[in-house]
């Protein structure tokens, strides 16, 4: 077992990490830039190095400073977190390189999904279900014109270096679609160096559904349920909760099997997600994979009474698994506390907390790095809490969720806690009746 570990984050999932490595006898080494001097996972770790200024790009993604970091204080390997440097296989390649374990997927891992449509190609070889679409990237516009009338319209048209809607564009008809195509491409080509495209079938209010999924270095794969994240505003999710309510247990077999296809697929070691669209007829399309740690963790956690962080280290040490599955037990909803004004757009709203208090009691878990008197920066995400319920049922905790929101006390800056008060006691959503569209017509007025 490693016996310290540099944790290449900041905020509540450095935190997250440093309570595991804490539970497990493992030493913990933070970076920090000159922002974060006061942050909570400064003072819980063993150490801590300051690593830059405040801008992300001079600190927490300047792979030299970190492997430097990471040397001189003798850490064997590097948690990446998410974000940041988390699925950038070169900073996984350069810590490997360094003898330093990179706790996470290989670099081939990370370049077989980051790149869509090859992931979309090994996918389809694998006998995962795609969305009906070309087969790799189209080069030449006519050819795509025409690919576009063969799939048959609306289509989508998706950047290859693509996420979280970038470079992405819907297609109606064909008249629309060398302006769509181009803007794509460009947009794509500025914003990842690469303005290569594919074309998917439109599908209509899908839902976002996750799997879980873990491998282990001797090819062993398990799934661990989904996640249904289909409340999202912006590609931003909002909210999370498993199981999902549009789930039947025979889709959630067939979902998890193939899930663990695809990481069958490319021997895939760590945990991961499998990201899928599911249709009104509950068809269900592989759509990326995501192959770090992430946010809504805890709530897989919760249902299934499971340590991701830990299953993370475990396998990056060469621990095997059994490749048993795992099936929710309970049910668990997180709540994203944002420091944004959703009264004005969702706007970001830095500044300084002047009161915190935090709920508890029993089946509340509240991850977060904030205090009374921290000072939210500017310079990083939003997100300042995760606040989470479990319950024996979906309707007990959304009350338990109702009543922890209440009781949650945020002053001096604007949190998305109003939103979430909507939200959890909006017919629709208590019905479980919610798509990717949800928050389109959703109003929240004062
Ligand atoms: C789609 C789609 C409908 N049909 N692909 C959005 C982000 C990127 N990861 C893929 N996305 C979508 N791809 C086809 N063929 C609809 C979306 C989409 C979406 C997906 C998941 C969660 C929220 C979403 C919001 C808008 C669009």
């Amino acid at each position: 077992m490693f016996k310290k570990i540099l944790i290449a984050n900041r905020g509540e999932i450095a935190l997250r990490i440093i309570r595991t490595c804490k539970e497990m006898g493992i030493k913990t080494v933070a970076v920090y830039s000159t922002a974060d001097e006061n942050s909570l996972h400064v003072r819980f770790a063993d150490e801590a190095v300051c690593i830059g200024p405040p801008e992300s790009n001079k600190s927490y993604l300047n792979v030299h400073q970190i492997i430097a970091a990471a040397e001189v204080t003798n850490a064997d390997a590097i948690h990446p977190g998410y974000g940041f440097l988390a699925e950038n296989s070169r900073f996984a390649k350069i810590c490997n390189e360094a003898g330093i374990k990179f706790i996470g997927p290989q670099p081939e891992h990370i370049d077989q999904m980051g790149d869509k449509a090859t992931a979309r190609k090994t996918m389809i070889e694998a006998g995962v279900p795609v969305v009906p679409g070309t087969d790799g990237i189209i080069k030449d516009i006519e050819v795509a014109k025409k690919e576009a009338q063969r799939i048959g319209y609306p289509v989508m048209v998706k950047a290859t270096a693509g996420g979280g809607g970038k470079g992405m564009r819907l297609v109606w008809a064909a008249e629309e679609f060398e302006k769509n195509w181009n803007n794509a491409s460009n947009e794509a080509a500025s914003a990842f160096g690469n303005g290569d495209l594919y074309i998917e079938k439109f599908v209509e209010e899908p839902h976002h559904i996750e799997i879980q999924i873990a491998g282990d270095q001797y090819g062993k794969v398990c799934h661990l349920s989904e996640r249904d994240c289909s409340i999202q505003r912006r590609h931003q999710k909002l909210v999370e909760e498993t199981p999902s309510p549009f789930i039947t247990d025979e889709l959630r077999q067939k979902m998890g099997d193939a899930a663990v296809k695809a990481a069958q697929a490319i021997n895939y070691e760590g945990v991961g997600t499998v990201e899928f669209l599911v249709d009104k007829n509950r068809n269900f399309f592989f759509m990326e994979m995501n192959t770090r740690i992430q946010v809504e963790h805890p709530i897989t956690e919760e249902v299934i009474d499971f340590d991701l962080i830990k299953e993370q280290i475990k396998i990056a040490a060469g621990v095997s698994i059994s490749g048993k599955n795992y099936f929710p037990n309970a049910h668990s909803i997180e709540c994203r506390i944002n420091a944004e004004d959703v009264f004005n757009n969702f706007r970001p709203s830095p500044g300084l907390i002047t009161t915190w208090h935090s709920p508890g009691g029993h089946g509340v878990r509240v991850d977060t790095h904030a205090y009374a008197g921290y000072k939210i920066q500017p310079y990083y995400d939003s997100m300042i809490a995760k606040l989470i319920t479990v319950a024996q049922t979906r309707e007990e905790a959304i009350s338990k969720m109702q009543r922890a929101l209440d009781e949650f006390v945020i002053e001096g800056i604007h949190t998305t806690i109003p939103f979430h008060k909507k939200l959890m006691n909006d017919p629709d959503f208590i019905k479980g009746e919610y798509t990717t569209k949800f928050l389109e017509n959703f109003k929240i007025e004062e």
